[in-house]
């Protein structure tokens, strides 16, 4: 297995504990697999995916954005989603979602950029670094969690594109496959698929922005959006979409799914806000997990979800009618 790593440094220098740590668990586990596939009689390589474990395993993490708060457990992380096409359950995700093909995996850049085109994503991702950022992640059904993602800027990724001078806002659309998503086959949802996200060209290239590829030091899971997502840490949750597609660069503002649903409970911007609340339930609040029934775990909600280096953005802009 081939370990890329500067000869002079040890890697629990430069990659965060939990990375390495779950990486070490890898490197024994795929041992075990390889010796027994051996045994089987397997011969060869299996063939090319999006992104092979060992993509993450040979490459560098470094610690981005801690945060000082508890995490929440992997278990609750990928065992309570939103992932809606499949399925309107906490636990429809995690019970679902493998039956969605990761690999070959293709992302279409289209609109204003000089440098539209199909691309693989590993060869997309080729040549960006990746980071571990632990960011809080709240739902705007008041709910929240302290999540270690892998992952890097959005603004990385975009720039590569050359984005025009007529770019104001960046679009992403989800996977759309009933074949392999039952939410979208079903016959009560109320979605347009696919899912759609958008972003303003300043809040996309806000530092904080992200695209993950990974959670808890490894690969992200189907249920959490594999094998790429946004993660957008000041904004309700429903702005980090799952399983991208496609990236477009527009000139107008992009109609996104939840706010075409539901437009008084459910805005473009979507800026985590204690003083706003939404229309069926007080935003004040929020329950942190791990939560039980005898122990919510409240929290009071924090303006920007804590993230008070983007309030510049928003300067002059009522947040109360931009909500
Ligand atoms: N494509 C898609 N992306 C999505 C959703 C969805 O239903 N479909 N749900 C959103 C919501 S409401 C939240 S809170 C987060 C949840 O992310 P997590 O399951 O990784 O915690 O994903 C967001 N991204
Ligand atoms: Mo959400």
């Amino acid at each position: 297995m081939l370990i890329k790593r500067p000869p002079d440094i040890r890697s629990s220098e430069i990659t965060p504990e939990s990375v390495y740590r779950s990486r070490r668990r890898f490197m024994r586990e795929s041992l075990t697999v390889a010796a027994g596939a051996g045994t089987a009689g397997l011969v060869g390589t299996p063939t090319a995916v999006a992104l092979p474990a060992e993509w993450l395993t040979a490459r560098e993490v470094k610690a981005g954005v801690p945060l000082d708060e508890e995490m929440t457990s992997e278990r609750d992380a990928t065992g309570y989603n939103n992932f809606y096409e499949f399925g309107t359950d906490k636990e429809d995700p995690a019970k679902y979602a493998h039956e969605m093909t990761v690999d070959p995996w293709t992302v279409e850049v289209t609109g204003e950029v000089e440098k539209p085109g199909k691309f693989g994503l590993e060869d997309m991702l080729s040549g960006i670094d990746l980071e571990e950022r632990i960011y809080r992640l709240r739902c705007v059904e008041a709910w929240s969690m302290v999540i270690p993602w892998i992952g890097f800027p959005v603004k990385k990724l975009i720039g590569k594109f050359q984005p025009t001078s007529d770019a104001k806002y960046v679009e992403f659309r989800t996977l759309h496959r009933p074949s392999e998503m039952r939410g979208q086959r079903s016959f009560f949802s109320n979605i347009d698929w696919p899912y759609v996200e958008g972003l303003r060209m300043d809040e996309a290239n806000h530092p904080l922005a992200i695209f993950a590829v990974g959670m808890y030091g490894k690969l992200l899971p189907n249920q959490n959006g594999a094998p790429i997502r946004l993660v957008v840490p000041w904004k309700y949750g429903f702005k980090s979409i799952k399983s991208i597609v496609e990236i477009r660069l527009t000139k107008r503002q992009p109609k996104n799914t939840w706010n075409v649903l539901q437009p008084s409970e459910y805005g473009f911007f979507a800026n985590v806000n204690p003083n706003v609340d939404h229309p069926r339930w007080s935003q004040a609040s929020e329950r942190r997990f791990p939560t039980t029934l005898f122990n919510p775990n409240r929290i009071a909600t924090r303006m920007f979800n804590g993230y008070d280096e983007v309030a510049s953005l928003y300067k002059g802009l009522d947040l109360g009618r931009y909500y």
